[in-house]
């Protein structure tokens, strides 16, 4: 009888004194007391008619009591799906109808949920059971619920602690959101895995980390989280042992700035909501800046379709995702017919086996670390009064490493866009910038050129632009403070 995932990553914290936890207000959570939580959350979960497979979705700020919901959710054999905390109820309502949960937890259900942890016992479940559904934005605007299997976790989990050296003496400052792969699964299935501690804070505050980090041995950030502590006077990071960056690329140049200001030689990684992590750097060995590192063990990655050494990066191993929650074809056209997963993203690889991510062939921007696929807020743009059409992409922004900038065309009224868009979307998706021109540019097949729009307004973020509105007659420019 067995729970693969409970077993490997909760069960071990019964009785054990040593904390699993570590609060911003100094508070300590001990393994004893957050399993306790688990087996109560547990307990309730099946009181409330949770069976083995049901959903249960989950919108919560972060804190001790979600992270033992997770737990608890895994234990009773049923589906965990976080959402991110910043969707509007007409984003939320979406993955509702979607998925079906059983259950919803907002943060007002989590507070009221207990149960008794003396009632609680685990409930069976095999490698191939569900044991999360992550949604992931779709190039057409609909999103698709990555289905994570405990075999999936499980198996990426254990090689990241192999391969990044985690043991029980590590503390990792956590600041990372825990709907996603990188703060949830990355982040805290490799801390419980190794039985070690995490410094569990709300969101990344550049004061708080520098203030916590002097605890902690590994921190696991987007490449926002660097450029912001390069930013700060006094990095003193002697103590730390490990520094890891992804779900966004590294500039080589943030990494290299980081070398030279603490001595630390970040760690980039690669990975994806529906292949958990593909490559890595080696823990020992050259971390070679502008590349995301070889294959982790037990994973493949090949290029296809290569031209000038630049190819489609597609992976296989017992990390990649079941499919998308009910969209057969759609699972089926991000397979080979010989069972690569294609991620999308192009890259090339060198002669040390060393894979660089060079472009995306998908229509994706990533912001501060989160998707935003255009397609999505252009159909929100498109409903605004006066907009006859509009292409969203992405432009190069020094925080952000790329920020969401939209091209209207039209008469629209920018002072308004941004709340009309903000009662829709949720606010990270909402353009940092928008530009109204007389056309878009297009090919001779009518496309919409994008990689000419991101030409065009390159430096609209960087301040050191010529104005953008010389490029576009009859422009009006908007930079939006959100
Ligand atoms: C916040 N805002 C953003 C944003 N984050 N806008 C664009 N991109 C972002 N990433 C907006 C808010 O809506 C708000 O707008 C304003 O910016 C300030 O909000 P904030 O909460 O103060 O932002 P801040 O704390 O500065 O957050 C920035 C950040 C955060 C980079 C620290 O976004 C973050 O933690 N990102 C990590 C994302 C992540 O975990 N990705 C992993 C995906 S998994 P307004 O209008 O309200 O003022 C994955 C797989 C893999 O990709 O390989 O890991
Ligand atoms: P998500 O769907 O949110 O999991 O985002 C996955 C995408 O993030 C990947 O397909 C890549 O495009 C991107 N990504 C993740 N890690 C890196 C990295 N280290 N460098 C560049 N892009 C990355």
């Amino acid at each position: 009888m067995a729970n693969p995932l409970y077993d490997a990553l909760f069960a071990p914290f019964v009785g054990r004194s040593m904390a699993v936890l570590i609060l911003a207000d100094g508070r300590e959570i001990s393994g004893a007391k957050f399993h306790q939580m688990i087996a109560g959350y547990g307990a309730a979960l099946v009181a409330k008619g949770v069976v083995k497979g049901d959903r249960v979705a989950v919108q919560v700020v972060k804190s001790p009591e979600a992270l033992a919901l997770y737990g608890a959710v895994v234990a009773v054999g049923a589906v965990f799906l976080p959402l991110n905390t910043a969707y509007t109820a007409s984003e939320v309502a979406y993955f509702r109808q979607d998925a079906a949960p059983r259950l919803f937890f907002d943060d007002a259900a989590l507070a009221a949920l207990s149960g008794d942890a003396a009632d609680f016992a685990p409930v069976d479940c095999e490698g191939d059971d569900l044991a999360a559904i992550l949604y992931t934005s779709g190039t057409t605007g609909r999103s698709k619920g990555a289905m994570l299997t405990h075999q999936n976790l499980l198996s990426n989990a254990r090689v990241l602690v192999d391969a990044w050296q985690f043991t029980d003496a590590d503390v990792l400052l956590h600041a990372l959101p825990i709907f996603h792969t990188h703060g949830l699964f990355v982040a805290c299935n490799v801390s419980f895995m190794s039985g070690g501690a995490m410094i569990f804070l709300p969101s990344f505050d550049v004061k708080t980390v520098l203030a916590q980090m002097t605890r902690a041995t590994v921190m696991m950030g987007v490449p926002t989280f660097y450029t912001r502590l390069l930013e700060q006077v006094d990095l003193d990071f002697a103590h730390m042992r490990l520094f890891t960056s992804g779900s966004a690329p590294l500039l080589a140049q943030t990494h290299r700035d980081f070398a030279a200001r603490t001595g630390h030689v970040i760690l980039e990684r690669y990975g994806m909501t529906e292949t958990n992590m593909n490559t890595s750097n080696p823990y020992t060995g050259a971390r070679r800046a502008g590349t995301v590192g070889r294959p982790l063990d037990g994973v493949q990655v090949r290029l296809s379709d290569v031209v000038d050494g630049v190819g489609m990066i597609e992976v296989r191993g017992p990390n990649v995702f079941a499919g998308y929650w009910q969209m057969p074809e759609k699972t089926a056209a991000e397979f080979t017919a010989d069972g690569w997963f294609i991620t999308g993203d192009l890259g090339t690889m060198d002669a040390d086996g060393y894979l660089s991510i060079v472009g995306r062939s998908k229509d994706l921007v990533i912001t501060g670390g989160y998707n935003v696929y255009p397609k999505e807020v252009e159909q929100v743009l498109d409903t605004c009064a006066g907009v006859v059409e509009s292409a969203v992409i992405g432009l190069p922004h020094p925080d952000l490493g790329e920020a969401v900038f939209a091209v209207l065309v039209g008469a629209p009224d920018l002072a308004v866009i941004p709340a009309q868009l903000a009662a829709q979307l949720a606010r990270f998706k909402l353009p940092k910038g928008m530009i109204v021109v007389d056309a878009l540019p297009r090919n001779t097949m009518g496309k919409v050129q994008k990689a000419e729009l991101r030409r065009i307004y390159a430096d609209w973020f960087s301040g050191s632009a010529k104005d953008p509105s010389k490029n576009a007659s009859n422009a009006s420019k908007s930079n939006v403070s959100n």
